[in-house]
């Protein structure tokens, strides 16, 4: 049942592959990840070969740094074939892509538009105005032709042909053709045929197959693409950074990735026309040639990230404000479903960003990345950390994520430091610390300032750097917290929900005799300077040190 459940379903757009994969592509069946092969996507739905779809108008965007990818990285010849559907068109994510593509001469990548007119719920807005999407598609700087989608010939004849730009086929076809009682109706979206009905149209299929005794066999593609080792990407020295130096984690995070670049030759960089903000562009005069201006389209740059880093051809670090990877949203979670090696660099974080305001700040990327399962989530306090996870971001599989602050802060730890995803560092201690603080990039500063106000008052903390907040070190906090009599303070230029102070709320969950007592940004903040509104929004040192006062004068009248 469910087999020819799947025929079924296939069949929708049964010419189309059967083109590609028994007349266009080059590919050897028996190794599909081969890198020399041709590569597909079916973008409009099911999971399929390299990246996952499956959420619509994002097949678009991976091919896009998959085709990137084969002609500027590789060098290669091998292809992109990309299959969407009409009801896709109507997401702003796929005309990112378009405008990418053409942009970048992406001559080697194939658009196959199945126009059948119809959606889920509804036809599509164009329905079979062909020529309407063609004028779109040539007006984004794409090669469009109109075809019969049930041709094979006609799709033989437009995929031959030479190229110099990229190619979008705008496949005319009736949805469920060859099913009468289906044909270009509503209501069958997404349906399994009833099993007669089912029956009968296997039974017609078969009678053509057999009907043909012609072998097809995919020609083999051009062995021309080097084997690429992402194993090991290291940093050939320690970090240089000197005690007394002072620097922006945003911009220890493009020192980093120039200096990893140097040493390894499939390191690229993405960002999204913020370069002199994140300091991407320290990468990018460096290794011109590996970095990827991807403009002001968020959506479209995860998605090429996604594509540049399938087959493992690439290790890649994309960088915006932390906050503009809200709107990419959903290309983050599709990344986890596809197993994808990405890497991200979200910086401006929090209110410490200052006078260019609320619009700018991230103050939810915590909450979102922590949320994904397969994320890993940096966030270093000074440029010796931001270089280690910069580095270790590149070794470690899944999604990681890098949050990067704006002001210029204290080097703090030995360049000689080592750090290891999920362990947290005790960065100030004495044998007699009452409260245990924790805190992390400009937070973390503001800790250390409040430990020597205190100080004065005979009052001693502990401070601990998290340093990855997703794997959180539940041991060194635990540990350290029951030394301050289970007293734990958290800071953060965050909002409160899904921050660092809910992820140690959760460290701590099953421990008696601990209380959390939490500081971060309460409420949508304005404009200003960045420590006037650390103040307002009760972040800075006094905050942590009137905390610490109060929640030391609580537990003294509790017994
Ligand atoms: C979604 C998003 N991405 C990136 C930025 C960062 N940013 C602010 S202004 C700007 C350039 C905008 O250029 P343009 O739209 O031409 O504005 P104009 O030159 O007229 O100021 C960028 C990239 C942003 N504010 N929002
Ligand atoms: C980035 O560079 C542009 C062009 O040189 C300049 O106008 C702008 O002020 C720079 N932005 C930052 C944040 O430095
Ligand atoms: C808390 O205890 C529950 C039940 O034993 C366990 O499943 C969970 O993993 C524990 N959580 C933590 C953070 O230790």
């Amino acid at each position: 049942q469910s087999s020819s459940v799947n025929s079924i379903v296939i069949f929708f757009s049964f010419k189309i592959m059967s083109v590609l994969f028994f007349h266009s592509m080059k590919y050897r069946p028996e190794d599909p990840r081969n890198p020399n092969n041709d590569r597909f996507i079916l973008s409009k739905k099911q999971q399929f070969v390299d990246v996952a779809t499956g959420s619509l108008g994002q097949g678009l965007g991976a091919a896009c740094g998959m085709a990137y990818t084969g002609k500027y990285f590789d060098k290669a010849s091998y292809r992109v074939f990309c299959l969407l559907g009409d009801g896709e068109l109507s997401e702003g994510s796929v005309w990112e892509a378009m405008a990418f593509a053409s942009y970048y001469q992406l001559d080697n990548l194939v658009a196959i538009l199945d126009i059948n007119r119809l959606g889920q719920s509804d036809p599509t807005p164009l329905q079979h105005h062909v020529e309407k999407y063609q004028r779109r598609c040539e007006a984004f700087g794409w090669h469009a032709i109109i075809v019969d989608g049930h041709s094979v010939e006609e799709l033989c004849k437009v995929l031959s042909q030479p190229r110099h730009q990229p190619l979008a086929i705008i496949a005319k076809t009736i949805k469920g053709k060859g099913i009468p009682a289906a044909e270009d109706k509503m209501g069958w979206h997404g349906k399994p045929l009833p099993k007669d009905m089912a029956e009968g149209v296997i039974k017609e299929l078969q009678s053509r197959i057999i009907s043909c005794n012609k072998r097809l066999y995919p020609a083999p593609p051009n062995d021309d693409t080097s084997p690429v080792s992402l194993r090991n990407v290291r940093m050939p020295s320690a970090p240089s950074y000197k005690p007394g130096d002072k620097i922006a984690t945003r911009k220890a995070y493009g020192m980093a990735l120039a200096k990893l670049g140097r040493y390894n030759e499939h390191v690229v960089a993405l960002d999204g026309d913020t370069k002199n903000s994140t300091f991407s562009e320290l990468f990018k005069n460096e290794h011109p040639n590996r970095y990827v201006e991807c403009y002001i389209a968020e959506q479209n740059m995860v998605s090429m990230a996604i594509g540049c880093a399938v087959r493992d051809r690439n290790v890649v670090f994309a960088s915006t404000f932390a906050t503009f990877f809200s709107r990419a949203y959903d290309q983050l979670r599709m990344a986890a479903i596809s197993e994808s090696n990405i890497n991200l660099c979200g910086s401006h974080c929090g209110v410490s960003i200052g006078e260019d305001g609320p619009s700018q700040m991230g103050l939810e990327d915590l909450a979102m990345f922590r949320a994904i399962p397969t994320a890993t989530v940096f966030y270093p306090s000074d440029g010796v950390s931001t270089e280690k996870a910069v580095e270790l971001a590149a070794n470690t599989k899944g999604l990681c994520f890098i949050r990067t602050s704006r002001p210029e802060n204290n080097i703090i730890y030995n360049c000689n430091e080592d750090f290891h995803v999920g362990q947290a560092k005790v960065v100030y201690k004495t044998n007699d610390d009452h409260v245990t603080v924790v805190g992390a990039g400009v937070t973390l500063h503001e800790a250390l300032a409040a430990a020597d106000m205190l100080k004065k008052e005979r009052i001693n903390i502990r401070v601990i750097d998290p340093f990855t907040i997703k794997p959180l070190d539940h041991k060194t906090i635990i540990d350290n917290a029951r030394a301050t009599r289970g007293r734990i303070i958290t800071v953060e230029d965050h909002y409160y929900e899904g921050g660092l102070g809910e992820a140690v709320c959760s460290a701590v969950v099953n421990e008696t005799g601990f209380t959390v007592h939490r500081l971060a940004v309460s409420q949508v903040p304005r404009s200003g300077k960045p420590q006037e509104l650390l103040r307002i929004f009760g972040i800075d040192r006094d905050a942590i040190a009137q905390a610490v006062r109060k929640v030391l004068s609580s537990s003294a009248n509790a017994k």
